[in-house]
Formats: structure tokens, sequence, C-alpha cells
């Protein structure tokens, strides 16, 4: 089998670690590993296959030689050098919200809309969706196809690993503060995390929405390909570490009853259904941490409305909503036009 030079940027990150634990679990054909982050971590290792791999401070020729570029090392980066890395020959498989709405980027969920990484040619970029826009998707699409939706009104419940090792290490901090008595610190986020939630995830627009609640909203149109969905999100943050958790609300063109929504789902790729109510079983975020699929349960139908469904949809956000997704688009990109 053809192998290939694959580098992580931002390979000491939340994603960038997982990145390279997933091409090693899922046997991708790497020829050379190459992991790239900031001159902070030059001196650094990490391992790969039982190897121990220097960590290369990123910069402008850190991309000759190399095929295939898995990106996270957050907007700015990318914006600067995914053109970079793509000149020189390089696919780049971006993490960040630089490209996505990129006329010329397809924006890819596998088990979605897999045909549009052909579009890989036009700018030598494929983006990778936001975590929470991926598991909503993965979710819903198999039901666009049976009953077309109308709308969709999502309400998010959104791990602090989303925003990367910082967040993960003041959760823990400040639980331990309470817990101690201490005085607590709060640098990531706005407010205290701990024991709170936040509707409040990226930054606000004019429109009073967040970024990630508009990128929920112009994402899903872009990927389900179809700009007549209406879409409206709020995305919270919670006290959980691992797992994004969602009530989806969707309104249909046609009628689609609860178990015609289950038998769906239960054959569409990525997706676990797990909902039995009297057996108190649920998705939950502790269990979809960890895990490949994208939960879906809860589902019965919206009774204040002819071909409405709720639905409660739970995934691992650094995995099926970063670096797997990424992983998978690099499967199909050797597979299919390499
Ligand atoms: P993180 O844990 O904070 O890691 C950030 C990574 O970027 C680290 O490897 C860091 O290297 C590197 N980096 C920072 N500044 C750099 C620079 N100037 N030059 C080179 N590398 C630099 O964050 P994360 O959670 O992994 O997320 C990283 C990015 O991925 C985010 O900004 C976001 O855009 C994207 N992301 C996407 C999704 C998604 O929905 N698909 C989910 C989560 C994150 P050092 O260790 O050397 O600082
Ligand atoms: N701010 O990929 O904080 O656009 O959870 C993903 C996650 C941005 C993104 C987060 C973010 C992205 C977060």
């Amino acid at each position: 089998m053809k192998e290939y030079n694959v580098a992580v940027v931002g390979a000491t990150g939340a994603v960038g670690n997982e990145m390279i634990a997933t091409l090693e679990h899922r046997k991708f054909p790497v020829k050379k590993l190459t992991l790239l982050a900031s001159s902070r971590s030059v001196g650094k290792t990490l391992e790969y296959k039982g190897m121990d791999i220097d960590i290369e401070e990123l910069k402008e020729d850190s991309f000759k030689g190399i095929d295939i570029g898995l990106f996270s090392a957050g907007g700015s980066i990318s914006e600067k050098f995914a053109p970079i890395a793509a000149a020189s020959g390089c696919i780049v498989i971006d993490n960040t919200s630089a490209w996505r709405m990129d006329p010329d980027v397809p924006l890819v969920v596998p088990e979605v809309n897999e045909h549009a990484i052909k579009d890989y040619t036009k700018k030598g970029i494929i983006a990778n969706p936001n975590c929470s826009t991926i598991q909503m998707v993965v979710a819903l699409k198999p039901l666009h196809d049976a009953a077309k939706i109308k709308r969709i009104v999502v309400s998010t419940y959104q791990a602090v690993s989303g925003t990367g090792k910082k967040a993960i290490d003041e959760l823990e901090k400040q639980v331990l503060a309470i817990y101690n008595n201490k005085p607590l610190e709060t640098k990531v986020y706005a407010h205290q995390i701990a024991f709170n939630c936040l509707p409040h995830i990226d930054a606000f627009l004019e429109n009073d929405y967040t970024k990630e609640e508009m990128k929920m909203v112009n994402e899903t149109k872009k990927i389900l390909e179809d700009n007549n969905i209406q879409v409206t999100a709020t995305t919270v943050r919670v006290p959980v570490f691992y797992g994004h958790s969602e009530s989806v609300n969707v309104e249909f063109e046609k009628d689609l009853s609860p178990d015609a929504a289950r038998k769906i789902l239960k054959k569409a790729p990525g997706v676990k259904v797990v909902d039995n109510p009297s057996k108190k079983l649920y998705p939950l975020a502790i269990h979809a941490a960890g895990k490949d699929e994208t939960f879906v349960g809860r589902i019965r139908r919206d009774e204040s409305i002819p071909h409405g469904l709720n639905m409660w949809i739970v995934a691992d956000n650094i995995r099926k909503g970063a670096a797997l997704n990424a992983v998978q688009i690099a499967e199909v990109l050797i597979k299919k036009y390499l």
C-alpha cells in the first residue's frame, strides 16, 4: 500500500494529540509523521507507534515533501499557513474555522457529503466542520433524506475540551479551588465555568449571536447543500470535560414518526441509537467520551407542530468533532483521489 508523509500542525494541543492517536488506531498509511507546534514546544517529544517524535517549530518551509497536513493550531495559523502548505503540494485538512465558508473549499463530514472532497483540487484545502455541526449533521442527514428538513432549533451543552488544553485545566483547577475553599481564577472563559453554564462560546457578533452559533447555522446549510433549511442555535458551555450534547428540534416537510426515525437512524453510518427511556437509557457525554459514534436518543414528537421531532444528540467533540472526522477525510482522499 502506498504510504504518505503526514504533518500534524498543532500536535501538542487537545486536537493534535487525538489526531496522532487516531492515525495510529486507524492504521493510516503514514510514511513519515512530522509534528509541528510553536517554538514553545521545541525540545518536547510525542509518542506515535511507540516512537518518540521530536516536535518541530512550524515555519514556512515546514511542508516540503509533506503529502497531507492536518491543521489544528488556531484560525490565524491556518489562514497564513494553509495556502503556504498547499503551494508546496501538501493537501491541507483544516480543523479551524478559517476556511470553512470559502466557496472553493469543501466542508466535509464523510457520512454526509463525502462526494464534496473532490473539490480539494481548487485550493488544496479541505475544511473540517465545527464539532457541534458535525455531530448534528451526522444524525440529521438520513432524516433529511427521508422527510426533508424545513427548520432546526438547536441548543448545545458543550464540553470545555472544545476550547483546548488550557480550558480543561481551568475547569479542573476551579473545581479543586471550590472544594478546598480557595480563591478561584478565571482566565480562559468570561466567567467561572465550574458548577455553571455559560451561554457564550466564541465571540459575539453584530446580530447578538455568537460566532459558534452562526457556524452551526451556516455550516449546516453548506454540508446538507440546502440553503432553504432554516437553522437557529444557542450554544452553551457546560462544566463537562469531554462530549458535546445537543437538544435538537426539527421540523420536516413530511411526516416522520419517532419509530420511523429510529429505524432510519439504526441503519445510518456513524450513528448509534440509545433510546429506551423506560430503562433510563439515553445518550450521555460520559459514555460518548472516547467513542467514535454519534449517539441519538430521546426521539419524540414535537407535539406543538404537525411534522416535528425532538432528539438528544451526543458525541465526543475531540474525536468525531475534530480528529476522527479529519482522519476519515484523509482516508477517503487517499482511497479515491490520490
Ligand atoms: P490547544 O489544546 O490550545 O492546542 C493548540 C495547538 O496549537 C498547540 O499544539 C499549540 O502549540 C499550537 N499553536 C498555538 N500557537 C501556535 C503558533 N504560533 N505556531 C504553531 N503552533 C501553534 O487547542 P485545540 O483544542 O487542540 O484546538 C486547536 C484549534 O483546533 C482551535 O483553534 C480550533 O480552531 C480547532 N478546533 C476545531 C474543532 C472542531 O470543531 N473541528 C474542535 C476543537 C478545536 P504549543 O503547544 O507549542 O503552544
Ligand atoms: N471556539 O472549530 O471553544 O471553530 O469549543 C471549535 C470549538 C471554535 C471551531 C470551542 C471554538 C471551534 C470551539
